[in-house]
């Protein structure tokens, strides 16, 4: 948008008072034209650092003045620099845009003029110009499609600058010559003239539509304005405009809600005016909003909040304390950049970045810094003309390992696969079907096989460990609140005020279906009755010497938190198969945690689960955050002494690090990752269970991982199994988790049922399924697994909800060490040993004589003065 009107200005002058042009009425204009010599490139600099963002910066220029300092003046931020036409060309070839270059030119005859413009596009300069008939037939014969092209006057009078004025030129007036007081003297040049010389009304009335907005260009109203009212708002400074039906309109005169004035300008083709002002009091609406289209929103809003609370904050309030606590606050910013940098869908992105500009824009506001005075500063940064070289601070190079986005190779491929692939997505597809990779063992090197069944990699568990600890920390010292503050962050709850539901459960809380209930009864029961047969009725004893009774008996663990994961699926299988064993152990205190939805409710599945197996609270939050209250205990979630339950990965890594602060004194089941089975099929096998198996376990998440172990198949067998996988894939509603599912899995062909089980052992999976002639008989070459499912009848779903077994199981290859969820785990096993005299007797030569070997003469004296013996 060209100016209307350049305002030219003495440097020397202007800087002798600190405050420069911002305090003259002319600033208004928001154009100032000012002359800089060799001499005077600092002030210049100096002034353009004190205004770049206020009002736009034209600046002249010597033939003496260094391309150097020309460029300096622009990265400073001068709008515009007038050069010669040398100074024009060296420019242009350093990459300067010409947009920022206005070429002055020598003289003003009519061939200097000419030959100026010769096939340029940049815009011109013609100075002290006194034939103004020259330059009217000259601005006549060019048009309005043209360079723009800045006049100033040797003889600046009203009548010559108003006759180029409506030629579209851009006068460059002196201030001295300029005036905003209607009545003074007729020499002085009227500044609302010369703004609305070129302005044009459609409307009868002959009014012209006026935007008003704030400095931030949101739309505060519509109002009209005249000449009159112009030069009115340009003396007084205020928001005045015309009022079509009082006259003029002094705006906030009555009610006190008065508006400064920022700038005037026209708009495009010059019939809008708008007016930037800065609203005093409620607002620019006569209904006291801000708006006449209502109250403000997104960062004006938040703003406005901050603003308002920083004047008058709450007593306790949140953002009060963000106010008083430098270090907090400090935290929060990072603690949101981090998040934001990991953020990777659209969603989580938009609500990071919305986070961190909440606890920005608190910084900003606390130190009286306020959005327009930052987007004046972006304003200005965008403007530079030298680059940045924008590479991160050393001390944050290490936040950023290796690679870009904080994100090694590696994980990059692990991230992409944990977003459901869409129809168009080639992921877990070739040549258009749904396939796993297959691999003959007998064609390939055993470190092959090794490397193919290698689990999908996970994050580095360092990452994640530092998102979680601030998380552990935070709820260990502040609580409740801190518990609520991540829920409503991470779960959207928004609504939710207590974190804790407890029992007794009302009952509109459990309301299921008849068959759901049904369901769920049946499974209770079962797994009821297992669990119930695993307990010991009475102690172990074993006289192991006459005399010598050692006795081992059993008690329940007291209290037992666990964790039933929310997300994608309902699980009130996770939360029977974690209940029922601490049920028929007999803990004391059975508390489920399990993220709330959005309306801060549970699923009234899990609540009538909680309700069953006599559990006194469920706690309502996720993640680490569940983790850490549970650990930790705080004012309303009790403490508990196991953690068990499955989870994502922010869940192990918070169960890993409660369960190793020695303060906390908690342990936890085991380690978890991503679910996962392994199929064993022989020639006797049914491809469409075999591919149902598969595929059960494929649409679990993304991160799931299935294997196939074929023993002794042929081509038409491989394809039989590989085309039912394809067609019930495209068959199932959630076909796009199992193509990420698919990308990673594999099939193995191989020639004998010991190199099958050889293979399983050393992957260890959590779900095995044998699909073979004769499948009780493997089950004795078992050695790693979480559960086992025998034969062609038993899918791996009976497993996870109703058989009875458990399905809390080991996953990742932690098979090798742990066994699943049972009875035992939430158990203590407390020995006891009761000697007789003669009891004593017996064993008494051995304990004196090892206590003499490791030199502990009180546990030898414990023995012999009990025997009189020496
Ligand atoms: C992180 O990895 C290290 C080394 O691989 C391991 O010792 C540690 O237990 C892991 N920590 C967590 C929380 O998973
Ligand atoms: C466990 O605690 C020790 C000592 O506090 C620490 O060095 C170690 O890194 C911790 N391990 C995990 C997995 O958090
Ligand atoms: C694969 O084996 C089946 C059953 O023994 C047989 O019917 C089929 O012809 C074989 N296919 C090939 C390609 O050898
Ligand atoms: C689950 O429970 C059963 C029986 O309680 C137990 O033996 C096993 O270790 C757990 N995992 C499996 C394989 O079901
Ligand atoms: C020790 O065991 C014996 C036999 O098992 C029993 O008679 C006796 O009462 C026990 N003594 C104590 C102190 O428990
Ligand atoms: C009233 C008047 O002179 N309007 C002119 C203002 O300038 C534009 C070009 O920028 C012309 O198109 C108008 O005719």
């Amino acid at each position: 948008m060209a100016p209307a009107l350049l305002v030219s200005i003495d440097l020397a002058t202007y800087s002798k008072s600190t405050q420069g042009l911002q305090s003259s009425a002319l600033s208004y204009i928001g154009n100032v034209f000012t002359n800089v010599t060799p001499e005077t490139v600092d002030l210049a600099l100096t002034h353009l650092q004190q205004s770049v963002g206020r009002y736009a910066n034209y600046l002249g220029v010597t033939s003496l003045t260094s391309i150097d300092d020309v460029i300096s003046l622009l990265d400073a931020g001068a709008a515009k620099v007038f050069v010669t036409r040398s100074q024009l060309d060296e420019l242009l070839s350093r990459k300067i845009s010409q947009d920022r270059l206005v070429l002055a030119l020598p003289g003003n005859t009519k061939e200097e003029i000419i030959n100026a413009i010769g096939g340029t596009q940049v815009d011109i300069y013609t100075h002290q110009v006194s034939d103004l008939g020259l330059v009217e037939a000259w601005l006549k014969e060019y048009g309005t499609d043209r360079p723009d092209v800045f006049v100033s006057f040797a003889n600046p009078d009203m009548n010559s600058v108003l006759r180029l004025s409506k030629l579209a030129a851009i006068p460059v007036v002196p201030a001295e010559k300029l005036t905003v007081d209607p009545k003074s003297e007729t020499s002085s040049l009227s500044v609302a003239k010369l703004i609305m010389a070129n302005a044009t009304s459609d409307r009868p009335d002959g009014l012209y539509t006026t935007l008003v907005t704030d400095e931030r260009g949101v739309a505060l109203g519509l109002v009209y304005s005249s000449e009159e009212s112009v030069a009115e708002s340009l003396r007084t400074g205020r928001g005045v405009y015309q009022s079509r039906k009082r006259g003029l309109w002094y705006k906030g005169e009555s009610s006190g809600d008065i508006q400064e004035l920022v700038s005037i300008s026209l708009d495009c083709d010059s019939d809008c005016l708008r007016f930037v002002v800065r609203q005093k009091g409620r607002g620019f609406c006569h209904l006291a909003t801000a708006t006449c289209f209502g109250e403000y929103s997104g960062l004006s809003k938040l703003q406005q909040t901050l603003q308002s609370r920083k004047a008058s904050a709450p007593e306790g309030s949140y953002t009060a304390r963000l106010f008083n606590d430098a270090q907090l606050l400090r935290a929060k910013i990072l603690e949101e950049a981090t998040e934001l940098c990991d953020a990777q869908t659209k969603e989580e992105i938009a609500f990071e970045a919305a986070d961190l500009f909440y606890f920005a824009l608190t910084k900003c506001i606390s130190a009286g810094v306020s959005l327009e005075d930052v987007e004046r500063n972006l304003d200005a940064k965008s403007i530079k003309v030298k680059r940045r070289k924008g590479d991160a601070k050393p001390a944050f190079i290490q936040f950023a390992p290796a690679q870009s986005n904080g994100v090694s190779e590696k994980e990059k491929v692990k991230e992409a696969a944990s977003v459901p692939k869409s129809k168009s997505d080639p992921a877990g597809t070739k040549d258009g079907r749904i396939t796993m990779r297959r691999y003959i063992t007998s064609q390939e090197t055993p470190e092959t096989i090794t490397s193919v069944l290698q689990r999908p990699s996970q994050r580095s568990n360092e990452t994640i460990v530092n998102i979680v600890n601030p998380i552990i920390h935070a709820v260990k010292t502040r609580g409740d609140s801190a518990l609520l503050e991540y829920t409503h962050k991470f779960d959207r709850a928004t609504s939710l005020t207590s974190p804790v539901l407890r029992a007794p459960f009302p009952p509109e809380l459990m309301k299921l279906s008849p068959e759901t209930q049904h369901a769920i009864d049946v499974s209770f029961s079962n797994i009821y009755k297992f669990h119930a047969a695993q307990s010991e009725d009475k102690p172990l004893v074993v006289e192991t010497m006459p005399g010598v009774t050692c006795t081992r008996f059993s008690r329940p663990i007291e209290r037992v938190g666990l964790y039933v994961p929310g997300g994608t699926a309902v699980l009130p299988s996770t939360a029977l198969m974690l209940g029922v064993p601490a049920m028929v152990a007999g803990c004391k205190k059975i508390v489920l945690a399990s993220p709330p939805r959005a309306d801060g409710s549970i699923t009234p599945e899990i609540v009538y689960v909680a309700h069953k197996v006599g559990a006194e609270a469920i706690v309502l939050a996720g993640g680490a955050q569940a983790v850490a209250a549970l650990a930790y205990g705080t004012e309303s979630v009790s403490k508990v002494d196991k953690i068990l339950g499955p989870g994502n990965q922010f869940v192990t890594a918070a169960k890993m690090i409660v369960s190793n602060d020695t303060n906390a004194g908690v342990s936890i089941d085991m380690p978890a990752g991503p679910s996962e089975v392994l199929v064993i099929a022989d020639e006797t096998s049914n491809p469409v269970f075999v591919a149902s198996d598969l595929l059960s376990q494929a649409e679990h998440g993304v991160d799931s991982q299935v294997i196939l172990i074929a023993v002794g198949l042929n081509e038409t067998q491989l394809q039989a199994i590989e085309n039912e996988v394809h067609e019930q894939a495209m068959r199932l509603p959630r076909v796009d988790i199992v193509r990420g599912s698919i990308e990673h899995s594999i099939t193995l062909v191989c020639e004998t049922m010991e190199e099958a089980m050889e293979l399983s052992n050393a992957y260890a999976p959590e779900h095995l399924i044998l699909q073979v002639r004769d499948a009780e008989s493997v089950v004795e070459s078992v050695e790693n697994a979480g559960s086992v499912f025998v034969g062609e009848w038993t899918p791996e779903s009976v497993g996870d909800y109703s058989a009875g077994v458990n399905h809390s199981l080991p996953t990742y290859g932690y098979a090798k060490q742990y066994s699943g969820v049972n009875l035992a785990s939430y158990l203590k096993h407390i020995t006891s040993s009761n000697l007789t005299k003669e009891g004593l007797r017996n064993v008494g030569g051995a304990v004196m004589e090892l206590a003499r070997v490791e030199q502990l003469e009180a546990h030898r004296r414990a023995v012999s003065l009990r025997l009189g013996v020496e």
